[in-house]
Protein backbone atom coordinates (compact mmCIF):
# COMPACT_ATOMS: atom_id res chain seq x y z
CA UNK A 1 0.00 0.00 0.00
CA UNK A 2 2.28 1.86 1.16
CA UNK A 3 4.38 1.72 -2.34
CA UNK A 4 1.55 1.93 -4.17
CA UNK A 5 1.35 5.84 -2.50
CA UNK A 6 4.58 6.90 -3.45
CA UNK A 7 4.32 5.88 -6.77
CA UNK A 8 1.02 8.00 -6.48
CA UNK A 9 3.19 11.27 -5.15
CA UNK A 10 5.86 10.29 -7.35
CA UNK A 11 3.66 10.62 -10.52
CA UNK A 12 1.94 14.14 -9.26
CA UNK A 13 4.93 15.44 -8.84
CA UNK A 14 5.96 14.67 -12.51
CA UNK A 15 2.88 16.22 -13.12
CA UNK A 16 3.88 19.35 -10.95
CA UNK A 17 6.79 19.38 -13.15
CA UNK A 18 5.45 19.64 -16.24
CA UNK A 19 2.37 22.03 -16.10
CA UNK A 20 1.88 24.40 -18.82
CA UNK A 21 3.18 28.43 -18.78
CA UNK A 22 0.32 30.34 -18.44
CA UNK A 23 0.36 30.48 -22.32
CA UNK A 24 -3.40 32.03 -23.43
CA UNK A 25 -4.18 33.20 -26.77
CA UNK A 26 -6.43 35.47 -26.94
CA UNK A 27 -4.99 37.42 -23.99
CA UNK A 28 -7.54 37.44 -21.37
CA UNK A 29 -7.56 41.31 -19.76
CA UNK A 30 -6.71 39.64 -16.51
CA UNK A 31 -4.24 37.23 -14.70
CA UNK A 32 -3.30 36.53 -11.59
CA UNK A 33 -1.30 33.07 -11.21
CA UNK A 34 -1.88 31.35 -8.20
CA UNK A 35 -0.12 28.27 -5.93
CA UNK A 36 0.35 24.91 -6.98
CA UNK A 37 -1.94 23.15 -9.86
CA UNK A 38 -4.41 20.89 -10.33
CA UNK A 39 -4.69 17.91 -12.51
CA UNK A 40 -6.88 16.57 -14.83
CA UNK A 41 -7.15 13.04 -14.97
CA UNK A 42 -10.03 10.37 -16.27
CA UNK A 43 -11.05 10.43 -12.47
CA UNK A 44 -12.03 14.22 -12.83
CA UNK A 45 -15.53 15.21 -13.17
CA UNK A 46 -17.31 17.79 -15.23
CA UNK A 47 -20.11 19.49 -13.47
CA UNK A 48 -22.44 20.72 -15.76
CA UNK A 49 -25.77 22.35 -13.45
CA UNK A 50 -27.95 22.83 -16.88
CA UNK A 51 -28.18 21.93 -20.75
CA UNK A 52 -26.66 25.01 -21.72
CA UNK A 53 -23.41 24.32 -19.78
CA UNK A 54 -23.37 20.92 -21.69
CA UNK A 55 -21.65 22.56 -24.66
CA UNK A 56 -18.78 23.48 -23.52
CA UNK A 57 -18.75 20.15 -21.01
CA UNK A 58 -18.79 17.88 -25.01
CA UNK A 59 -16.46 20.69 -26.12
CA UNK A 60 -13.74 19.80 -23.24
CA UNK A 61 -14.72 16.01 -23.60
CA UNK A 62 -14.45 15.85 -27.06
CA UNK A 63 -10.67 17.48 -27.33
CA UNK A 64 -9.58 15.26 -24.50
CA UNK A 65 -10.84 11.87 -26.19
CA UNK A 66 -9.49 13.06 -29.52
CA UNK A 67 -6.12 14.26 -28.20
CA UNK A 68 -5.06 12.88 -25.04
CA UNK A 69 -7.04 9.84 -25.29
CA UNK A 70 -9.49 10.16 -22.42
CA UNK A 71 -12.88 11.64 -21.41
CA UNK A 72 -14.48 12.90 -18.33
CA UNK A 73 -18.05 11.96 -16.85
CA UNK A 74 -20.62 14.87 -16.81
CA UNK A 75 -22.71 14.99 -13.31
CA UNK A 76 -24.85 17.41 -11.86
CA UNK A 77 -22.67 17.38 -8.52
CA UNK A 78 -19.17 16.56 -7.35
CA UNK A 79 -17.53 17.34 -4.09
CA UNK A 80 -14.06 17.32 -5.01
CA UNK A 81 -11.87 16.61 -8.35
CA UNK A 82 -14.18 18.47 -10.26
CA UNK A 83 -14.25 21.05 -13.02
CA UNK A 84 -17.45 23.09 -12.60
CA UNK A 85 -19.27 24.77 -15.32
CA UNK A 86 -21.25 27.83 -13.70
CA UNK A 87 -23.59 29.84 -16.26
CA UNK A 88 -25.17 33.21 -14.91
CA UNK A 89 -23.33 33.18 -11.26
CA UNK A 90 -22.86 36.80 -12.21
CA UNK A 91 -23.69 39.38 -14.37
CA UNK A 92 -21.25 41.78 -15.25
CA UNK A 93 -22.14 43.81 -18.18
CA UNK A 94 -25.20 42.41 -20.39
CA UNK A 95 -24.52 40.35 -23.40
CA UNK A 96 -20.58 40.89 -23.01
CA UNK A 97 -20.36 37.09 -22.65
CA UNK A 98 -17.74 37.50 -19.81
CA UNK A 99 -16.10 34.48 -17.43
CA UNK A 100 -14.21 34.14 -14.78
CA UNK A 101 -11.84 31.11 -14.21
CA UNK A 102 -10.36 29.83 -11.04
CA UNK A 103 -8.36 26.70 -11.02
CA UNK A 104 -6.88 25.91 -7.27
CA UNK A 105 -4.52 22.75 -6.34
CA UNK A 106 -9.12 21.78 -4.92
CA UNK A 107 -10.86 22.01 -8.56
CA UNK A 108 -11.65 24.23 -11.15
CA UNK A 109 -14.42 26.97 -11.72
CA UNK A 110 -15.43 28.25 -14.93
CA UNK A 111 -18.35 31.23 -14.12
CA UNK A 112 -19.56 32.52 -17.15
CA UNK A 113 -22.13 35.58 -17.24
CA UNK A 114 -23.30 34.07 -20.54
CA UNK A 115 -22.96 29.72 -22.05
CA UNK A 116 -21.31 31.89 -24.36
CA UNK A 117 -18.87 33.04 -21.69
CA UNK A 118 -18.48 30.01 -19.71
CA UNK A 119 -18.11 28.15 -23.11
CA UNK A 120 -14.97 30.78 -23.45
CA UNK A 121 -14.03 29.97 -20.07
CA UNK A 122 -13.46 25.73 -20.83
CA UNK A 123 -11.56 27.26 -24.11
CA UNK A 124 -9.10 28.87 -22.04
CA UNK A 125 -8.96 25.70 -20.00
CA UNK A 126 -7.72 23.69 -23.18
CA UNK A 127 -5.35 26.13 -23.55
CA UNK A 128 -3.82 25.51 -20.08
CA UNK A 129 -3.27 21.79 -20.80
CA UNK A 130 0.17 20.59 -21.25
CA UNK A 131 0.77 19.66 -24.81
CA UNK A 132 2.22 16.40 -24.64
CA UNK A 133 -0.47 13.33 -24.34
CA UNK A 134 -0.77 11.81 -20.94
CA UNK A 135 -3.70 10.91 -18.77
CA UNK A 136 -2.47 12.90 -16.00
CA UNK A 137 -2.84 17.02 -17.74
CA UNK A 138 -1.50 19.08 -15.11
CA UNK A 139 -2.47 22.94 -15.09
CA UNK A 140 -1.22 26.10 -13.33
CA UNK A 141 -3.59 27.55 -10.47
CA UNK A 142 -4.95 30.72 -12.02
CA UNK A 143 -7.38 33.49 -11.52
CA UNK A 144 -9.05 35.06 -14.41
CA UNK A 145 -11.53 37.24 -15.43
CA UNK A 146 -12.30 37.76 -19.24
CA UNK A 147 -14.49 39.07 -21.80
CA UNK A 148 -14.40 40.24 -25.88
CA UNK A 149 -13.53 43.67 -26.96
CA UNK A 150 -16.07 42.95 -30.04
CA UNK A 151 -19.09 41.15 -30.21
CA UNK A 152 -18.36 40.15 -33.87
CA UNK A 153 -15.69 37.80 -34.22
CA UNK A 154 -15.56 36.33 -37.83
CA UNK A 155 -14.02 34.41 -40.18
CA UNK A 156 -15.15 33.80 -43.50
CA UNK A 157 -14.62 30.74 -45.81
CA UNK A 158 -15.14 31.06 -49.62
CA UNK A 159 -16.75 27.62 -50.63
CA UNK A 160 -17.61 28.39 -54.32
CA UNK A 161 -14.13 28.76 -55.73
CA UNK A 162 -13.09 25.95 -53.99
CA UNK A 163 -15.64 23.34 -52.39
CA UNK A 164 -14.65 21.82 -49.35
CA UNK A 165 -16.74 18.57 -47.86
CA UNK A 166 -18.64 18.68 -44.39
CA UNK A 167 -15.46 17.14 -42.40
CA UNK A 168 -13.38 20.14 -43.29
CA UNK A 169 -16.48 23.14 -43.02
CA UNK A 170 -16.53 21.48 -39.54
CA UNK A 171 -13.04 21.47 -38.65
CA UNK A 172 -12.60 25.54 -39.69
CA UNK A 173 -15.45 25.69 -37.70
CA UNK A 174 -13.22 24.01 -34.69
CA UNK A 175 -10.30 26.44 -35.36
CA UNK A 176 -12.62 29.44 -34.79
CA UNK A 177 -14.43 28.18 -31.95
CA UNK A 178 -10.85 27.35 -30.45
CA UNK A 179 -10.14 31.13 -31.02
CA UNK A 180 -13.29 32.06 -29.42
CA UNK A 181 -14.24 33.55 -32.84
CA UNK A 182 -18.78 33.53 -32.97
CA UNK A 183 -19.19 34.10 -36.31
CA UNK A 184 -18.75 31.57 -39.67
CA UNK A 185 -19.16 33.90 -42.62
CA UNK A 186 -19.89 30.98 -45.28
CA UNK A 187 -19.28 32.29 -48.52
CA UNK A 188 -21.72 30.24 -50.77
CA UNK A 189 -22.40 31.20 -54.40
CA UNK A 190 -20.16 33.07 -56.70
CA UNK A 191 -19.43 32.90 -60.42
CA UNK A 192 -17.50 30.02 -60.37
CA UNK A 193 -19.98 27.87 -58.29
CA UNK A 194 -23.53 27.85 -56.53
CA UNK A 195 -23.37 25.37 -53.57
CA UNK A 196 -26.63 25.62 -51.37
CA UNK A 197 -29.56 23.53 -52.42
CA UNK A 198 -32.17 25.14 -53.49
CA UNK A 199 -35.69 22.71 -53.59
CA UNK A 200 -37.46 25.16 -55.72
CA UNK A 201 -34.99 25.65 -58.43
CA UNK A 202 -32.98 22.20 -59.13
CA UNK A 203 -30.97 23.64 -62.26
CA UNK A 204 -28.94 25.57 -59.67
CA UNK A 205 -27.42 22.03 -58.49
CA UNK A 206 -27.45 20.07 -61.67
CA UNK A 207 -26.02 23.11 -63.46
CA UNK A 208 -25.14 25.90 -61.52
CA UNK A 209 -22.57 23.92 -59.28
CA UNK A 210 -20.38 22.45 -61.52
CA UNK A 211 -17.66 23.88 -63.82
CA UNK A 212 -15.84 21.97 -66.91
CA UNK A 213 -12.79 23.01 -66.15
CA UNK A 214 -10.54 25.06 -64.04
CA UNK A 215 -7.72 27.35 -65.22
CA UNK A 216 -4.59 26.33 -63.96
CA UNK A 217 -1.85 28.77 -62.22
CA UNK A 218 -2.01 31.87 -61.40
CA UNK A 219 -4.63 34.37 -63.62
CA UNK A 220 -4.51 34.56 -66.73
CA UNK A 221 -3.26 30.95 -65.75
CA UNK A 222 -1.48 28.56 -68.36
CA UNK A 223 -4.02 26.41 -69.37
CA UNK A 224 -7.17 24.42 -68.37
CA UNK A 225 -7.20 21.39 -66.43
CA UNK A 226 -10.22 20.30 -68.05
CA UNK A 227 -11.68 18.33 -64.93
CA UNK A 228 -15.45 18.23 -64.14
CA UNK A 229 -15.39 20.44 -60.94
CA UNK A 230 -18.12 21.27 -58.46
CA UNK A 231 -20.53 19.81 -55.46
CA UNK A 232 -23.30 21.43 -53.39
CA UNK A 233 -24.57 21.47 -49.68
CA UNK A 234 -27.73 19.62 -49.13
CA UNK A 235 -29.89 21.25 -46.80
CA UNK A 236 -29.40 18.52 -44.43
CA UNK A 237 -26.18 18.93 -44.67
CA UNK A 238 -26.42 22.94 -44.32
CA UNK A 239 -28.79 22.36 -40.86
CA UNK A 240 -25.67 20.06 -39.57
CA UNK A 241 -23.26 22.36 -39.95
CA UNK A 242 -25.39 25.12 -38.39
CA UNK A 243 -26.27 23.05 -35.21
CA UNK A 244 -22.39 22.08 -35.10
CA UNK A 245 -21.26 25.45 -34.86
CA UNK A 246 -24.41 26.63 -32.61
CA UNK A 247 -22.70 24.11 -30.72
CA UNK A 248 -19.72 25.81 -30.39
CA UNK A 249 -21.51 29.23 -30.11
CA UNK A 250 -21.34 30.00 -33.40
CA UNK A 251 -23.30 31.96 -35.77
CA UNK A 252 -22.95 30.71 -39.16
CA UNK A 253 -24.04 34.49 -41.73
CA UNK A 254 -25.04 32.67 -45.29
CA UNK A 255 -23.77 34.78 -48.12
CA UNK A 256 -25.67 34.67 -51.53
CA UNK A 257 -24.16 36.94 -53.75
CA UNK A 258 -26.36 39.56 -55.49
CA UNK A 259 -26.40 41.27 -58.11
CA UNK A 260 -22.77 40.78 -59.20
CA UNK A 261 -20.93 37.83 -59.01
CA UNK A 262 -23.82 35.83 -60.21
CA UNK A 263 -23.10 33.57 -63.48
CA UNK A 264 -23.16 30.38 -61.74
CA UNK A 265 -26.94 31.01 -61.30
CA UNK A 266 -27.33 32.77 -64.50
CA UNK A 267 -25.91 29.40 -66.20
CA UNK A 268 -28.90 27.61 -64.50
CA UNK A 269 -31.24 29.87 -65.30
CA UNK A 270 -30.11 32.20 -68.24
CA UNK A 271 -33.04 34.22 -68.10
CA UNK A 272 -31.45 35.78 -64.95
CA UNK A 273 -29.94 37.81 -67.10
CA UNK A 274 -30.34 40.86 -69.00
CA UNK A 275 -29.34 39.22 -72.53
CA UNK A 276 -30.27 35.51 -71.74
CA UNK A 277 -29.23 34.73 -75.46
CA UNK A 278 -25.48 35.71 -74.77
CA UNK A 279 -23.18 33.07 -73.67
CA UNK A 280 -21.13 33.46 -71.68
CA UNK A 281 -18.08 32.79 -73.58
CA UNK A 282 -18.85 36.11 -74.87
CA UNK A 283 -17.83 37.72 -71.37
CA UNK A 284 -15.24 35.58 -70.39
CA UNK A 285 -11.75 37.01 -70.73
CA UNK A 286 -9.86 36.45 -74.06
CA UNK A 287 -6.51 35.05 -72.34
CA UNK A 288 -8.62 32.29 -70.02
CA UNK A 289 -8.28 28.85 -71.49
CA UNK A 290 -11.55 27.09 -71.61
CA UNK A 291 -12.87 23.60 -71.15
CA UNK A 292 -15.68 21.74 -72.65
CA UNK A 293 -18.89 23.49 -73.95
CA UNK A 294 -19.06 27.23 -75.03
CA UNK A 295 -22.30 27.22 -76.20
CA UNK A 296 -25.16 28.85 -73.84
CA UNK A 297 -24.87 29.84 -69.75
CA UNK A 298 -21.84 28.43 -68.69
CA UNK A 299 -20.12 28.08 -64.53
CA UNK A 300 -16.90 30.74 -65.43
CA UNK A 301 -13.71 28.36 -65.39
CA UNK A 302 -11.18 31.61 -64.40
CA UNK A 303 -11.21 33.95 -61.57
CA UNK A 304 -12.18 37.96 -61.58
CA UNK A 305 -15.78 39.91 -62.23
CA UNK A 306 -17.91 38.46 -64.76
CA UNK A 307 -20.20 41.41 -66.63
CA UNK A 308 -23.06 38.90 -66.93
CA UNK A 309 -24.93 39.94 -63.48
CA UNK A 310 -28.81 39.76 -62.59
CA UNK A 311 -31.15 41.88 -64.08
CA UNK A 312 -32.43 44.35 -62.32
CA UNK A 313 -35.36 44.90 -64.72
CA UNK A 314 -37.13 41.97 -64.24
CA UNK A 315 -39.52 41.07 -62.23
CA UNK A 316 -38.92 37.45 -62.05
CA UNK A 317 -35.37 37.90 -61.12
CA UNK A 318 -36.33 39.28 -57.25
CA UNK A 319 -38.93 36.43 -57.26
CA UNK A 320 -35.84 34.10 -57.93
CA UNK A 321 -34.04 35.92 -54.86
CA UNK A 322 -36.83 36.09 -52.67
CA UNK A 323 -38.10 32.24 -53.07
CA UNK A 324 -33.80 31.74 -52.50
CA UNK A 325 -34.34 33.71 -49.19
CA UNK A 326 -37.73 31.99 -48.14
CA UNK A 327 -35.49 28.70 -48.40
CA UNK A 328 -32.56 29.84 -46.61
CA UNK A 329 -34.30 31.70 -43.41
CA UNK A 330 -35.27 28.54 -41.84
CA UNK A 331 -32.06 26.79 -42.27
CA UNK A 332 -29.95 29.83 -40.73
CA UNK A 333 -31.43 30.84 -37.19
CA UNK A 334 -28.61 33.74 -37.86
CA UNK A 335 -30.13 37.36 -37.54
CA UNK A 336 -28.00 38.55 -40.28
CA UNK A 337 -28.77 37.40 -43.88
CA UNK A 338 -25.06 38.25 -45.74
CA UNK A 339 -26.15 39.33 -49.40
CA UNK A 340 -22.43 40.54 -51.15
CA UNK A 341 -23.14 43.73 -53.33
CA UNK A 342 -19.71 43.95 -54.30
CA UNK A 343 -18.21 44.22 -57.60
CA UNK A 344 -21.20 44.48 -59.84
CA UNK A 345 -20.41 45.85 -62.89
CA UNK A 346 -23.04 48.19 -64.60
CA UNK A 347 -22.74 47.16 -68.54
CA UNK A 348 -25.52 45.27 -68.94
CA UNK A 349 -27.53 47.39 -66.83
CA UNK A 350 -26.64 50.33 -69.13
CA UNK A 351 -27.83 48.51 -72.54
CA UNK A 352 -30.83 46.55 -71.04
CA UNK A 353 -33.93 48.43 -72.26
CA UNK A 354 -35.67 46.48 -69.11
CA UNK A 355 -32.99 47.84 -66.71
CA UNK A 356 -33.35 51.53 -68.07
CA UNK A 357 -36.94 51.37 -67.78
CA UNK A 358 -36.55 50.47 -64.27
CA UNK A 359 -34.44 53.54 -63.59
CA UNK A 360 -37.13 55.66 -65.43
CA UNK A 361 -40.09 54.71 -63.36
CA UNK A 362 -38.41 55.05 -60.01
CA UNK A 363 -36.46 58.24 -61.14
CA UNK A 364 -32.82 56.35 -60.63
CA UNK A 365 -29.93 58.61 -62.17
CA UNK A 366 -27.71 56.33 -62.73
CA UNK A 367 -26.95 52.21 -62.76
CA UNK A 368 -24.97 53.12 -59.08
CA UNK A 369 -28.61 53.95 -57.75
CA UNK A 370 -30.08 50.84 -59.79
CA UNK A 371 -28.02 49.13 -57.80
CA UNK A 372 -28.76 50.73 -54.68
CA UNK A 373 -32.66 49.95 -55.09
CA UNK A 374 -31.36 46.40 -55.97
CA UNK A 375 -30.28 46.09 -52.54
CA UNK A 376 -32.97 48.23 -51.17
CA UNK A 377 -35.52 46.14 -52.28
CA UNK A 378 -34.20 43.07 -50.97
CA UNK A 379 -33.46 44.06 -47.36
CA UNK A 380 -37.30 44.93 -47.45
CA UNK A 381 -38.12 41.55 -48.02
CA UNK A 382 -35.44 40.76 -46.03
CA UNK A 383 -36.49 43.09 -42.92
CA UNK A 384 -40.27 41.98 -43.55
CA UNK A 385 -38.92 38.23 -42.23
CA UNK A 386 -37.35 39.37 -39.15
CA UNK A 387 -34.10 39.99 -40.33
CA UNK A 388 -31.02 42.36 -41.13
CA UNK A 389 -29.20 42.43 -44.50
CA UNK A 390 -25.34 42.30 -44.32
CA UNK A 391 -23.35 43.70 -47.71
CA UNK A 392 -20.07 44.40 -48.67
CA UNK A 393 -19.50 48.16 -48.70
CA UNK A 394 -20.73 48.50 -52.48
CA UNK A 395 -23.38 48.98 -51.02
CA UNK A 396 -22.98 52.50 -49.77
CA UNK A 397 -23.11 53.49 -53.61
CA UNK A 398 -25.77 54.88 -54.83
CA UNK A 399 -27.66 54.95 -50.86
CA UNK A 400 -27.51 52.79 -48.21
CA UNK A 401 -30.32 50.49 -47.39
CA UNK A 402 -31.82 51.82 -44.14
CA UNK A 403 -30.85 48.70 -41.76
CA UNK A 404 -28.07 47.19 -43.29
CA UNK A 405 -25.08 46.52 -41.76
CA UNK A 406 -21.79 47.00 -44.08
CA UNK A 407 -18.75 44.94 -44.80
CA UNK A 408 -16.19 46.93 -45.25
CA UNK A 409 -13.49 45.29 -47.81
CA UNK A 410 -12.20 48.43 -49.98
CA UNK A 411 -9.85 49.27 -47.04
CA UNK A 412 -11.87 51.47 -43.90
CA UNK A 413 -12.96 54.35 -45.77
CA UNK A 414 -16.57 52.47 -46.51
CA UNK A 415 -16.96 51.36 -42.75
CA UNK A 416 -15.96 55.23 -41.41
CA UNK A 417 -18.55 56.52 -43.52
CA UNK A 418 -21.27 53.80 -42.93
CA UNK A 419 -20.44 54.35 -39.19
CA UNK A 420 -20.89 57.85 -39.88
CA UNK A 421 -24.12 57.32 -40.83
CA UNK A 422 -25.00 55.67 -37.68
CA UNK A 423 -24.91 52.21 -39.69
CA UNK A 424 -23.39 48.96 -37.66
CA UNK A 425 -19.86 47.84 -39.36
CA UNK A 426 -17.68 44.92 -40.13
CA UNK A 427 -14.57 45.78 -40.73
CA UNK A 428 -12.76 43.22 -43.32
CA UNK A 429 -9.97 45.43 -45.13
CA UNK A 430 -7.90 44.07 -47.33
CA UNK A 431 -4.85 45.76 -46.15
CA UNK A 432 -5.05 43.86 -43.32
CA UNK A 433 -7.55 40.61 -43.07
CA UNK A 434 -7.23 39.32 -46.41
CA UNK A 435 -5.55 35.94 -45.46
CA UNK A 436 -5.69 35.01 -49.37
CA UNK A 437 -2.49 36.96 -49.40
CA UNK A 438 1.01 36.27 -48.82
CA UNK A 439 2.08 35.70 -45.83
CA UNK A 440 5.85 36.39 -46.50
CA UNK A 441 7.46 38.31 -49.52
CA UNK A 442 9.10 34.78 -50.62
CA UNK A 443 5.67 32.95 -50.87
CA UNK A 444 6.19 29.71 -53.41
CA UNK A 445 3.07 28.66 -53.42
CA UNK A 446 0.65 30.13 -56.29
CA UNK A 447 -1.70 32.85 -54.49
CA UNK A 448 -3.59 35.92 -55.70
CA UNK A 449 -0.84 38.16 -54.49
CA UNK A 450 -0.83 40.92 -52.03
CA UNK A 451 1.69 40.56 -49.04
CA UNK A 452 -0.02 40.97 -45.22
CA UNK A 453 2.50 39.64 -42.90
CA UNK A 454 1.47 38.37 -38.93
CA UNK A 455 2.72 41.71 -37.03
CA UNK A 456 0.67 43.94 -39.79
CA UNK A 457 -2.78 41.71 -38.84
CA UNK A 458 -1.63 41.66 -34.89
CA UNK A 459 -1.68 45.51 -35.10
CA UNK A 460 -4.84 45.96 -36.64
CA UNK A 461 -7.39 48.09 -34.55
CA UNK A 462 -10.71 47.72 -36.47
CA UNK A 463 -11.74 51.18 -34.62
CA UNK A 464 -10.25 53.77 -37.14
CA UNK A 465 -9.19 57.12 -34.97
CA UNK A 466 -11.31 59.18 -37.93
CA UNK A 467 -14.16 58.35 -35.71
CA UNK A 468 -15.65 59.95 -32.35
CA UNK A 469 -16.29 57.92 -29.91
CA UNK A 470 -19.34 57.75 -30.47
CA UNK A 471 -19.50 56.65 -34.04
CA UNK A 472 -16.76 54.49 -32.77
CA UNK A 473 -19.52 52.21 -31.20
CA UNK A 474 -21.00 51.27 -34.46
CA UNK A 475 -17.75 48.75 -35.07
CA UNK A 476 -19.20 45.80 -33.99
CA UNK A 477 -16.14 44.06 -34.94
CA UNK A 478 -14.07 42.36 -37.79
CA UNK A 479 -13.53 39.52 -40.02
CA UNK A 480 -10.82 37.97 -42.25
CA UNK A 481 -11.76 37.06 -45.73
CA UNK A 482 -10.41 33.61 -47.25
CA UNK A 483 -11.25 33.79 -50.97
CA UNK A 484 -10.28 30.65 -52.46
CA UNK A 485 -9.19 31.09 -56.13
CA UNK A 486 -6.09 29.79 -55.18
CA UNK A 487 -7.02 27.87 -52.35
CA UNK A 488 -7.87 24.26 -53.35
CA UNK A 489 -7.63 22.16 -50.52
CA UNK A 490 -8.12 22.05 -47.07
CA UNK A 491 -4.34 22.19 -46.10
CA UNK A 492 -3.85 24.99 -48.00
CA UNK A 493 -6.46 26.84 -45.89
CA UNK A 494 -4.91 26.06 -42.80
CA UNK A 495 -1.61 27.35 -44.40
CA UNK A 496 -3.09 30.61 -45.30
CA UNK A 497 -5.31 31.22 -42.17
CA UNK A 498 -2.28 29.93 -39.21
CA UNK A 499 -1.09 32.07 -37.76
CA UNK A 500 -2.69 34.86 -38.71
CA UNK A 501 -6.54 33.88 -37.43
CA UNK A 502 -3.97 33.41 -34.25
CA UNK A 503 -3.28 37.07 -34.44
CA UNK A 504 -6.70 38.18 -35.52
CA UNK A 505 -8.49 36.64 -32.15
CA UNK A 506 -6.54 38.37 -30.18
CA UNK A 507 -7.08 41.73 -32.13
CA UNK A 508 -10.36 40.69 -31.87
CA UNK A 509 -11.23 39.57 -28.09
CA UNK A 510 -8.25 41.32 -25.88
CA UNK A 511 -8.30 45.26 -24.79
CA UNK A 512 -6.22 47.46 -26.72
CA UNK A 513 -4.00 48.33 -23.63
CA UNK A 514 -3.34 44.81 -23.35
CA UNK A 515 -2.19 43.63 -26.83
CA UNK A 516 1.45 43.29 -27.05
CA UNK A 517 3.13 42.06 -29.48
CA UNK A 518 6.27 41.03 -28.13
CA UNK A 519 4.64 38.81 -25.47
CA UNK A 520 2.57 37.63 -28.50
CA UNK A 521 5.36 36.31 -30.54
CA UNK A 522 6.49 33.92 -27.54
CA UNK A 523 3.27 31.95 -26.76
CA UNK A 524 3.21 32.10 -30.71
CA UNK A 525 5.93 29.08 -29.89
CA UNK A 526 3.64 27.44 -28.12
CA UNK A 527 1.29 27.70 -30.27
CA UNK A 528 2.91 26.03 -32.99
CA UNK A 529 2.88 22.77 -30.81
CA UNK A 530 -1.02 23.22 -30.61
CA UNK A 531 -1.20 23.35 -34.42
CA UNK A 532 0.79 20.48 -34.45
CA UNK A 533 -1.26 18.22 -31.92
CA UNK A 534 -4.34 19.27 -34.11
CA UNK A 535 -2.47 17.78 -36.56
CA UNK A 536 -2.99 21.15 -38.78
CA UNK A 537 -0.88 22.84 -41.53
CA UNK A 538 0.31 26.47 -41.02
CA UNK A 539 2.67 28.87 -42.04
CA UNK A 540 6.15 28.14 -40.14
CA UNK A 541 8.17 31.06 -41.84
CA UNK A 542 7.48 33.68 -39.11
CA UNK A 543 10.21 33.61 -37.69
CA UNK A 544 12.51 33.13 -40.47
CA UNK A 545 10.59 35.47 -42.80
CA UNK A 546 10.32 38.66 -40.40
CA UNK A 547 13.90 38.41 -40.77
CA UNK A 548 14.27 37.61 -44.82
CA UNK A 549 11.52 40.75 -45.03
CA UNK A 550 13.55 42.98 -43.18
C1 LIG B 1 -12.47 40.71 -54.04
S1 LIG B 1 -13.73 41.12 -51.30
C2 LIG B 1 -13.65 40.01 -53.92
C3 LIG B 1 -13.65 38.55 -54.13
C4 LIG B 1 -12.29 38.04 -54.50
C5 LIG B 1 -11.25 38.75 -53.67
C6 LIG B 1 -9.85 38.23 -53.87
C7 LIG B 1 -14.94 41.03 -52.20
C8 LIG B 1 -16.15 41.50 -51.60
N1 LIG B 1 -14.81 40.58 -53.47
O1 LIG B 1 -14.63 38.19 -55.07
O2 LIG B 1 -12.27 36.66 -54.30
O3 LIG B 1 -11.26 40.12 -53.97
O4 LIG B 1 -8.97 38.77 -52.91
Amino acid sequence: MRIVFSLLMAITCCAAASAQTVNIIPQPVSVKTGKGQFTVSPSTVLVVQDEGDRKAADFLNKYLRQYYGFSLPVKKQATKNAIRFNTRKFIRKPDNDAYSFSSTPAGVSIDGDTYEGTFYGMQTLIQLLPLTKSKSLAIPAVSIQDEPRFGYRGMMLDCSRHFFDLAFVKKYIDYLALHKFNYFHWHLTDDQGWRIEIKKYPELMSKGAWRNGTVIGRYPGTGNDNEHYGGYYTQEQVKEIVQYAADRHITVVPEIEMPGHASAAITAYPDLSCFPETPTKAYYPKECAWAGDSTGKQVVQSWGVYADVFCAGKENTFKFLQDVIDEILPLFPSQYIHVGGDECPKSNWQKCAKCQQRMKENNLKDEHELQSYFIQRMEKYINEKGKTLIGWDEILEGGLAPNAWVMSWRGEKGGIEAAKQHHNVIMTPTDYVYFDYNQTKKEDSVTIGGYINLEKVYGYNPVPKELTAEEGKFIVGAQANLWTEYVTNPGKVEYMVFPRMTALSEVLWTPLEKKNWPAFEKKLKTQYKRYDRWGSDYHKEHFKATAANK
